[in-house]
């Protein structure tokens, strides 16, 4: 793994976010982390506004 600034989605196509594949991983949180557990995302788009969204707390497979 390598972190990155930004994903690529190039027009008129979908970028899924998956383990093996992009995806968010949180680093040294405020508080610790609960798996199963739901966190308000928000997700900005360079050209696209910002989508707010819940995620589910998942630890590596
Ligand atoms: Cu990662």
């Amino acid at each position: 793994m390598r972190s990155i600034k930004s994903i690529p989605i190039p027009a008129r196509t979908t970028v899924e976010l998956k383990a093996d594949g992009y995806h968010v991983m949180l680093l040294q949180t405020r508080q610790k982390l609960v798996e199963g557990a739901q966190l308000a995302c928000s997700v900005t788009f360079q050209n696209g506004g910002v989508v707010e969204t819940e995620v589910q707390v998942r630890s590596l497979p």
